[in-house]
């Protein structure tokens, strides 16, 4: 293979030839204990069940409206459904107990169980919170803390089998902002990464349904996030479907706005497709977005332009 070397800095190379990865090489799917196969590149949508989210807080606190907008979401195309009742708001979350927790999901969840056929994920630290969600019919954990916070979570999913996502991030939901402080950003997420992949593993969860998350935003400044993001082909290489959640955070609506200050609606909305659409191009395999509709025509694009949709190889 031919290697084409870039100067980005004086004396510094990056060696493309050891990066660039061929379409084969990305995972194409993950299978689910329960048999079911999600394909990748993959939409997730969010379903966040509380008052206070940063971007949709208090707009499905009725389980029948979020049980409504979960069947849209899947309608639009949507993948997996990931359901939350923490917010992890950057500023101003509030803590709430475990049965605060859980009378906000089960409602949801109970009623999902019977009628979505896309997988569902719980977005928890809280073991006792994906227990009873996993026993409703969810079958990912979506886990902030990288199965930090609470030890019953890495023996509950190795006993259940479940698909996890290992998340980044410092500090406590309503914290994490005040640990943006790294000497290496990249260097650092990916070894905590690889750290809490090793624990997963040896904790008994199935390697092939971990997925890894940079954790965009949490304890994390724009300028980490656009390294992130940049390095991704970099994440890619640890060999875990990787997990980029950008839709509608403070980066993207800043960035998006420019200088003229407060992002609109299609700031954000763009905003959120261009980093979907190139994290697919750079490898990602689920996005996790509120508007699916629009992440499901981003990602498809993407993947048939970078060849990652079998129907749309260019040698097919
Ligand atoms: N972001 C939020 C919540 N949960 N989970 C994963 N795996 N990755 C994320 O980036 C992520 C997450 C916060 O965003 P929201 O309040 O808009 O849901």
């Amino acid at each position: 293979m031919r290697r084409s070397r870039i100067q980005s800095k004086p004396g510094l190379f990056i060696d493309r030839g050891e990066h660039k990865q061929s379409p084969r090489s990305f995972f194409s799917n993950l299978k689910l204990a329960d048999g079911r196969v999600i394909k990748f590149p993959a939409v997730m949508g969010v379903l966040n069940v509380t008052p206070d989210s940063f971007s949709d807080g208090g707009r499905y606190l009725d389980p029948d409206h979020a049980v409504e907008h979960a069947l849209a979401m899947e309608a639009a195309g949507a993948d997996i459904v990931d359901v939350g009742g923490e917010s992890s708001r950057p500023v101003g979350a509030v803590e709430i107990s475990v049965g605060d927790e859980l009378a906000r999901v089960t409602p949801v969840l109970e009623r999902l169980g019977k009628r979505l056929r896309v997988p569902i994920s719980i977005d928890t630290r809280r073991a006792e919170v994906a227990r009873v969600a996993l026993e409703s019919g969810a079958a990912i954990i979506n886990d902030i803390t990288g199965l930090e916070h609470d030890p019953e979570m890495a023996p509950l999913a190795a006993r259940t089998k479940c698909a996890v996502v290992l998340m980044h991030m410092r500090g406590g939901p309503a914290t994490h902002i005040a640990f943006a402080r790294y000497r290496d950003v990249v260097r650092e997420v990916i070894e905590y990464l690889d750290g809490r992949t090793g624990f997963a593993i040896a904790a008994g969860v199935v390697r092939s349904r971990i997925i890894i998350d940079p954790g965009l935003g949490f304890a994390k400044t724009a300028q980490h996030n656009l390294k992130l993001l940049a390095a991704l082909p970099d994440l890619c290489a640890l060999g875990y479907p990787v997990l980029v959640g950008a839709s509608r955070k403070t980066f993207v609506a800043r960035i998006a706005a420019g200088a003229a200050g407060a992002a609109d609606e299609r700031d954000l909305e763009f905003g959120t497709a261009a980093v979907n659409a190139l994290a697919v191009a750079a490898g990602a395999s689920i996005v996790r977005v509120h508007d699916a509709g629009a992440a499901v025509a981003v990602v498809r694009m993407a993947a048939a332009m970078t060849g990652r949709d079998q129907r749309f190889r260019r040698n097919a």
